[in-house]
């Protein structure tokens, strides 16, 4: 090893010892994290496909837009850590659910489920399971329909069944999600109780704009 690569060691170990023995692992998890990449193209063309024929047959867009997103090793570590689960490659692929990541945002609530059926309804995908917190709301008020499926995904010598998380949800839902995210953790002197209120009430407050927009649209769209 020369000098220069010593001290590159060296350093991450410094930084974190549990971080370098995980990157230690790096052929093997570099490959994993490709066929989770891969897993997410074959989800993101499905939801762009089912978005096309709607759009040219129905002349709307169920999907607002897709988000994806491969969950950082700091995330990952941090999860396992959480659930007791000796960190290898091979327990990331089989106890963490969410490494590939995908955010489908929607208009209407009506869309969400619609959008849930046609992909459930594929042959090549298989549920693994499903958490609906539109129906049933977290008691912090988020809301979201949550998938994890299996996908098939074709390589140079073998086909690989690969999960996906898939998180659909309203504009609004997304955007309160996202601002619960951050503001949970932005001033740790501020009074948390009074903030989770009033983000528990505008979730509420959401939910019922996010009700009576599908309302009039369903009154829209009744004649046509
Ligand atoms: P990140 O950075 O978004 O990835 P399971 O998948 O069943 O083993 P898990 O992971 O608890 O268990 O699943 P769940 O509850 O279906 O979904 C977790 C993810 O949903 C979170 O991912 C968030 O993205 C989102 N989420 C769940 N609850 C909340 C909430 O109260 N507020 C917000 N803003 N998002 C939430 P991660 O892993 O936390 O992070």
């Amino acid at each position: 090893m020369t000098n220069k690569l010593k001290t590159t060691a060296l350093h991450y170990h410094d930084i974190n010892p549990e971080i370098s023995e995980f990157l230690s692992m790096a052929t093997e998890y570099r490959e994993m994290m490709m066929r989770y990449e891969c897993a997410l193209l074959e989800i993101k063309t499905k939801l762009e496909v089912l978005n096309n024929e709607i759009s040219v047959r129905y002349r709307r867009n169920p999907i607002d837009f897709i988000k994806s997103r491969i969950k950082t090793p700091q995330s990952i570590l941090k999860k396992m850590k959480r659930q007791g689960i000796d960190v290898t490659v091979e327990n990331v692929e089989k106890h963490i659910n969410d490494i590939a990541g995908v955010r489908v945002i929607c208009s209407f609530i009506d869309d969400i489920y619609e959008i849930a059926r046609m992909l459930s309804c594929q042959d090549d995908i298989t549920v693994i399971k499903v958490k609906d917190y539109i129906k049933n709301p977290k008691p912090n008020g988020y809301r979201s329909y949550h998938m994890i499926v299996e996908v098939p995904v074709f390589f140079s010598d073998s086909k690989t069944p690969m999960k996906v998380e898939i998180q659909i949800r309203t504009i609004a839902m997304d955007f309160w999600a996202s601002e619960e995210h951050d503001l949970k953790y932005k001033n740790e002197n501020a009074d948390m109780h009074e903030i989770e209120k009033e983000l528990l009430e505008c979730a509420n407050d959401i939910n019922k704009i996010d009700l009576r927009m599908q309302h009039i649209r369903d009154k829209v769209y009744k004649n046509l």
